[in-house]
């Protein structure tokens, strides 16, 4: 439905766009309440719970490799984004500073603002999964989750926590946020993970 939210995708976009979403014109910003005002001075990751507690701060994350990323975001909402382009930490990289214990199978995300989200240990700890400070080359605008936020592409984007400032590592799954509002628990796009079995 071409109009004025939506855009075309020509034969090529088209496949990489998954059932039952549409091409959004620009980059729409998706948030549950305020946004949050966080200065980099001040800006803390924490880790706790089946991990040895540690505290982070911006130059500990910047002294890890940057990488370039270029992916498609997909919002459950139905609008996608294709070919999004970031600078960001790789969570592998992230997850080599840090000490798990060997029970830890599920994680929650953490947020400034309160903004919870769930995620297992497998969809969490892939090659292609970062966290962001920079997109389309400009500092990460506070609308989209400046100072950092995480990106896990192969997800909707409702698990790409904006804000984010910690891990809790779990013996089990434990929901965040839009999970315990009837939102599917994992949310693949190519499956049309939206919304839990009891809801949806
Ligand atoms: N802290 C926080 N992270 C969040 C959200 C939020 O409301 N708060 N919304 C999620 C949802 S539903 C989507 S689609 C994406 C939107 O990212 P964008 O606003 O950069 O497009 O962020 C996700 N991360
Ligand atoms: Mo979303």
């Amino acid at each position: 439905m071409p109009g004025k939210f939506f855009q075309k995708p020509n034969q090529q976009e088209s496949e990489r766009v998954p059932p039952g979403q549409h091409l959004a014109k620009g980059f729409p910003v998706l948030t549950y309440g305020a946004t949050p005002q966080v200065k980099i001075e001040e800006w803390e990751f924490r880790v706790w719970g089946l991990a040895k507690s540690a505290v982070l701060n911006w130059s500990d994350f910047m002294e890890m490799p940057h990488h370039e990323f270029t992916d498609d975001f997909h919002c459950v909402t139905r609008w996608s984004k294709l070919d999004v382009k970031w600078t960001g930490i790789k969570v592998t990289d992230f997850m080599s500073l840090i000490e798990v214990e060997p029970q830890a199978v599920h994680i929650m995300e953490h947020c400034y603002g309160g903004y919870t989200t769930n995620i297992s240990m497998e969809d969490f700890v892939r090659e292609e999964n970062f966290f962001a400070f920079e997109l389309f080359g400009e500092p990460l605008p506070a609308e989209h989750g400046g100072p950092m936020r995480l990106v896990v592409p192969h997800l909707y984007a409702w698990k790409s926590a904006k804000w984010i400032n910690g891990l809790e590592f779990l013996n089990k799954e434990e929901l965040g946020f839009w999970e315990r509002n009837g939102y599917h628990h994992r949310g693949e796009p190519w499956a049309e993970e939206r919304y839990s079995s009891a809801i949806g």
